[in-house]
C-alpha cells in the first residue's frame, strides 16, 4: 500500500462544499460554529470550519441520540454543530438534518440502517470496466444510490485496460436510465474533466463500489494530488481494502469528493424508492399494466411481459428488479412488523382476485 502525504490544507470557504446561509441559524450561541465532518474515527470526528479543520468529540445530546440509534452518530458528510469549550474542548453538539444519505442496510434489529455518508448531491457508482463489470452489481449500487436523494451517476473505470469502454458505456447506460454514464481512466485522464464539470459548484459526490474499483485513484485524481492512499499494484488485493475510512475531501476548484471503502455486500434498506428510479424503465411500463400490484409474472394484460415479448425490455432486467423486491421486501419484512401485517392483507387481496387500476 502506497503510504499517503499528509493532505495539505486548502483553506475551505464552507460555501464552496454545500453551506447554506440558514444554517448560521443552528448555531446562535457564540461558543458554537457550523462545520462539516471529513472523518469519524472511534468516538472522534475531523471537522472543517471556516476557522480551519479541527478534531472533535462528541456532546452528551449527540451520544445519547446515537445510543437511540447508531443512525443518528455523527457521519461523513454531515454539516454539524461545533461547541468551543472554555477549557479547549471542541464537542459536536447537533447534527443538522441531512439533505441526502446513503444508507446501507445493518444485521441489528433496532436501527434503520447505517449511513454511510451524508449530503451528497451526485452519487457514483464507481465500477471498474475490467474485468467486464457484471449488470446485478451495478443495478444494486444504483438502488443504493438512487435512494440517496442524490442524483446517481455511474463512473467506469480503468478504460485504459480496455478496447471496448464506449461499447460496454452504451450497454451499463441501458441498464441505467435517467443516469449519465462517465468512461474514466486515471492513467489517461480520460473522463476527469467531465467529473470535474459535475462537480462544479457546492457538488459534493460520494465515490460507492466494490474494492480495487479505483474509488481513491478517481478521487486523487480530481484533486489534482496523491492525498489518498491507493492499492499497490502489484497487490492483488484479493479480498483486501485499502480505504478503511469514509472521508471528505475538498477540491482545490470548489466542491467535495467522499471516498469510501469497497462495499462488500450491499444490503438494501426500504429501498422501494431507489429501485422505483433505478428500475424506471419497469416502472413506467408497470403503469400500463392491468392490476396496480401486478408482479408481471403472468398476469393477464402486462405491459412488461408484452414489452419482453416484443424486445424492447431485456428479460435479464425484469429478473433482476424481481430478486431486488424480493430482497427489499424480506429486509423490510424483518424490520418493520408493521408492514408485515400490510403484506398480510395484500396477500388476502390478491386471493380475491388482485386490485383493479381503476
Ligand atoms: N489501469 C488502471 N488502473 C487503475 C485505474 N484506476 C485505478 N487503478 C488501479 O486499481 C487499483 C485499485 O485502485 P484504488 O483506487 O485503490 O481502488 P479503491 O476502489 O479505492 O479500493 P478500496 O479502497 O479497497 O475500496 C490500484 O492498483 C490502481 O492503481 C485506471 O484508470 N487504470
Ligand atoms: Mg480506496
Ligand atoms: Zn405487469
Amino acid at each position: 500500500m502506497r503510504r499517503s502525504p499528509p493532505q495539505p490544507y486548502i483553506p475551505v470557504v464552507l460555501e464552496t462544499i454545500g453551506y447554506r446561509p440558514e444554517m448560521a441559524a443552528w448555531a446562535a450561541h457564540e461558543d458554537t460554529r457550523i462545520g462539516r465532518v471529513t472523518r469519524v474515527d472511534r468516538g472522534v470526528a475531523g471537522v472543517l470550519t471556516e476557522g480551519g479543520p479541527v478534531r472533535s468529540g462528541f456532546g452528551c445530546g449527540v451520544l445519547s441520540e446515537m445510543a437511540r440509534d447508531p443512525i443518528d452518530m455523527p457521519c461523513t458528510g454531515d454539516f454539524v454543530v461545533v461547541r468551543d469549550w472554555p477549557d479547549h474542548r471542541l464537542t459536536i453538539e447537533r447534527v443538522l438534518p441531512r439533505r441526502t444519505s446513503v444508507v446501507r442496510a445493518t444485521a441489528g434489529e433496532q436501527s434503520r440502517g447505517q449511513v454511510l455518508c451524508a449530503n451528497i448531491d451526485l452519487a457514483a457508482v464507481v465500477i471498474a470496466l475490467h474485468p467486464l463489470p457484471t449488470m446485478a452489481k451495478l443495478e444494486r449500487l444504483l438502488a443504493l444510490a438512487w435512494d440517496s436523494g442524490a442524483q446517481p451517476v455511474v463512473v467506469l473505470t480503468k478504460a485504459d485496460m480496455v478496447g471496448d469502454a464506449p461499447l460496454v458505456a452504451q450497454d451499463v447506460a441501458a441498464a441505467a436510465p435517467a443516469v449519465e454514464v462517465v468512461c474514466t481512466s486515471t492513467r489517461t485522464g480520460l473522463g476527469i474533466a467531465r467529473l470535474r464539470e459535475l462537480l462544479a459548484s457546492r457538488n459534493t459526490m460520494a465515490m460507492l463500489g466494490s474494492s480495487g474499483h479505483g474509488k481513491s485513484s478517481l478521487t486523487n485524481a480530481l484533486v489534482g494530488a496523491q492525498v489518498l492512499a491507493t492499492r499497490d499494484i502489484r497487490d492483488d488485493g484479493r479480498g483486501r481494502h485499502t480505504s478503511v475510512r469514509r472521508e471528505l475531501v475538498v477540491l482545490p476548484g470548489g466542491g467535495a469528493v467522499i471516498d469510501t471503502p469497497g462495499l462488500r455486500g450491499v444490503g438494501l434498506i426500504d429501498a422501494g424508492a431507489g429501485l422505483v428510479d433505478a428500475f424506471s424503465d419497469i416502472s413506467s411500463l408497470a403503469a400500463a399494466c392491468r392490476f396496480t400490484d401486478c408482479a408481471h409474472g403472468g398476469e393477464p394484460d402486462c405491459a412488461v411481459t408484452a414489452a419482453i415479448a416484443d424486445g424492447s425490455l431485456p428479460l435479464r432486467r425484469l429478473e433482476s428488479w424481481q430478486k431486488l423486491m424480493r430482497e427489499q421486501a424480506w429486509m423490510t419484512t424483518r424490520k418493520d412488523a408493521r408492514l408485515r401485517a400490510a403484506r398480510n392483507k395484500a396477500r388476502s387481496r390478491l386471493r380475491e382476485g388482485g386490485t383493479t387500476r381503476g
